[in-house]
């Protein structure tokens, strides 16, 4: 990296750029053109095409042209779409739907900011899944759970009467990469939304919605029918609880006929599910999956279930869920997280990925940096989900990834499908932090094609973003940056494997110490670390509580030894002695030590680049980042201080001379309470 910067210094003689708040985010392209765009079909989606191309395309003219019975659409999805320059004079965009159209016209508008279009373009394009879905977790009274935007974009108390330009925008940023599906609301969702009263404010954001292509989901509680109902149970094999979810059903598509479904999380973390009533995850979810069968609705039913009990976290969802492979209707799809525990800085993949093969299975990865500095730490997360996606399973021999073992090219599952869960809030630059729309945007492209590199990713979104061309050495220094960015975090966090440091109350600040008498131990720092004076981490080998074994035998192998076991998950499946020798040479400790300086170390250098682009970047977004890198490397020190000098108290080994001295003291920091309402100004 220092080598780069000097080179770039000749970067300072540059343009002047004009102040933006983000709020246009990868869309900034003026509206001023009048291009000839014509169409063989009408209909909104069409005409929003239309218009966007008009407005914008600076080429020549554009056909949009409705093709059902071209070839290379037979056998895929309805969404898919070609791009062809026709001669000297036209380009021709075809797909069998006006939803594919549009996303061939985004597509080439995409070219335009980023690569050009000076080629010849003949392009086929195919989503890998077909629901490609944002989860909210925003709640009725517009809090947003692990939510750092501000409030929740979806103003219920003026809804269905007011509505706020921000659907029409929200419903164009996620269209122009891709997503065509929402679920409005928090898993831990309150039996209210299906009110009619809020069913007439979803109608009115699935109308703005429609026109490009995305339909609304609810998250639901399973006590609806108890609770906002009025009966006596909400037992799933219960006649009358059936025909009350019948009836619902029946209300919401005479309201939304292009209704998406429902999205469950029951029987975890307090949430009442089919198991209060002695029924199964399968009872509850076969019971929704019935009612929105015949509107062609899905259920999307939720695997992170874990009880405390003296069995590994870890091991929970795999353990409840396996035994009901093949038992789901065909409307249903698990949703599972990317990892096993729950969306830490690093895991492996989730062992239900690939093994369960008679149920379709997707992945929800998380958007918003619940564990990753919240929207004030620069983190780009394409690199960490392309981790768990490009994770091989084995299940079905070498390259079953978990991308393939989910896009329907290994298990031939009907419903394909991928979540995020969102970072999107009412701030005028929508995520809180101005590089962390990168990962709303990473996540659609990835939704789309999981086969694109974190880097095209992140170089695209870099070029359309801060209008730096892709190639200039600006949007090199930038996207290299951000691609470095994730590591660091784990680095300077929970490097080779741990997990779940977290401070008590708030998932921001470090607390490897964190003792509440009474608490769950699951949600405790030491269940996860389990340091002690022989060493650190969790030993899931067969020698204990043997995680391992849920993987397939060529991975548990290479797991379950901690001389192969990869060292970035060393302390997820070890219990590893402080004078291990790792591989670089270094024992564990000083491992610990350097991993956790290199973490601190990266974040300055973040703050350096991002000085060095300063004229390449609008003054307002410029300094509003700056503010925000200064207070993720004094969050790094502060990590890298409490978790070793914490850590040191089991070790008894010093700190090698080549890592920065602590600036904080032990007992100061233990004594340390973040005011978690006021995080955005973090550690002083
Ligand atoms: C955890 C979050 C919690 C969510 C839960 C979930 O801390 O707020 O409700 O996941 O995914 O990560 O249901």
């Amino acid at each position: 990296m220092k080598q780069l910067i000097t080179t770039f210094v000749f970067l300072f003689f540059s343009i002047s750029v004009i102040a933006e708040d983000g709020s246009k985010l990868w869309l900034r392209a003026a509206h001023n053109n009048n291009a000839i765009i014509s169409v063989n079909q009408k209909g909104p989606t069409l005409s929003i095409a239309q218009d966007e191309l008009s407005t914008q395309w600076k080429g020549m003219p554009v056909q949009l042209h409705i093709n059902k019975k071209k070839k290379e659409f037979q056998g895929r999805s309805p969404e898919s779409y070609t791009i062809k320059t026709q001669g000297k004079n036209k380009i021709l965009i075809e797909s069998p739907t006006q939803q594919g159209l549009l996303y061939g016209a985004y597509h080439l508008l995409r070219l335009q900011e980023t690569i050009g279009t000076k080629d010849e373009l003949d392009i086929l394009e195919t989503p890998r899944y077909n629901y490609r879905l944002l989860n909210h977790w925003d709640n009725l009274d517009r809090t947003v759970e692990r939510g750092y935007a501000g409030k929740s974009i979806w103003n219920w108390d003026e809804l269905p009467g007011t509505i706020s330009p921000r659907y029409k925008e929200y419903a164009r940023a996620n269209a122009s990469i891709g997503i065509n599906g929402t679920v409005l609301n928090n898993v831990n969702a309150s039996p209210q939304i299906l009110s009619n009263e809020y069913l007439q404010k979803v109608n009115a954001i699935a109308g703005i919605l429609r026109p490009y292509g995305i339909k609304v989901y609810l998250s639901i509680n399973f006590s609806s029918p108890a609770e906002l109902g009025g009966l006596p149970t909400s037992d799933p094999l219960n006649k009358e609880v059936q025909q009350w979810w019948k009836n619902k059903a029946d209300e919401i598509y005479k309201l939304i006929p292009d209704f998406g479904g429902f999205l469950v999380k029951a029987n975890s973390e307090g949430l009442p599910g089919p198991q209060d009533f002695g029924r199964t995850h399968a009872d509850g979810a076969n019971m929704l999956a019935d009612v929105l069968k015949p509107h062609k609705g899905i259920v999307m039913w939720r695997a992170f279930v874990y009880n405390p009990g003296d069995e590994d976290r870890a091991k929970q969802a795999y353990q409840e869920f396996m035994p009901f492979d093949g038992q789901f209707r065909d409307n249903v799809i698990i949703q599972v997280k990317n990892g096993p525990v729950d969306f830490q800085p690093r895991e492996p993949f989730s062992p239900l990925f690939g093994a369960m093969q008679q149920t379709p299975v997707m992945a929800e990865l998380q958007i918003t940096q619940e564990y990753l500095g919240f929207s004030n730490h620069m983190a780009y997360l394409a690199p960490m989900w392309k981790e768990c996606l490009d994770s091989d399973t084995y299940q079905q021999g070498e390259g079953s990834t978990v991308a393939k073992v989910t896009d329907g090219s290994i298990y031939p599952q009907k419903i394909t499908a991928i979540a995020g869960v969102a970072n999107i809030g009412n701030d005028v630059n929508w995520c809180g932090h101005h590089l962390a729309q990168a990962n709303w945007y990473a996540f659609g492209r990835l939704a789309w094609n999981h086969e694109l590199t974190s880097e095209e990713i992140v170089q695209e979104w870099v070029a359309q973003t801060f209008s730096l061309p892709i190639n200039d050495e600006p949007n090199y220094l930038l996207s290299k940056t951000m691609l470095e960015s994730r590591e660091a975090v784990v680095n300077y966090m929970m490097p080779l494997g741990l997990h779940h440091l977290f401070a008590w109350g708030h998932h921001y600040g470090p607390e490897p110490w964190c003792n509440i008498p009474g608490a769950r131990p699951d949600w405790m720092p030491s269940y996860y670390h389990k340091a002690d004076s022989e060493g650190i981490g969790f030993n899931r080998s067969s020698t204990g509580s043997n995680a391992v074994a849920q993987y397939h035998p060529s991975l548990q192998e290479i797991y379950d030894d901690i001389n192969t076991c990869p060292e970035a998950l060393i302390l997820w499946f070890h219990h590893v002695p402080w004078d291990f020798k790792m591989k670089t040479g270094s024992i564990l400790w000083e491992e610990l030590c350097y991993k956790y300086e290199s973490g601190v170390q990266d974040t300055r250098y973040f703050q350096l680049i991002w000085d060095v682009l300063e004229h390449h970047i609008d003054e307002e977004r410029f300094k509003a980042v700056q503010s925000k890198l200064k207070i993720q490397t004094r969050d790094a020190v502060w990590w890298m201080n409490a978790c070793l000098l914490y850590f040191q108290q089991f070790s008894q080994m010093a700190i090698p001379f080549e890592v920065e001295r602590p600036i904080y003291e032990l007992d100061r920091l233990m004594e340390f309470r973040l005011d978690i309402t006021n995080y955005e100004n973090a550690m002083r």
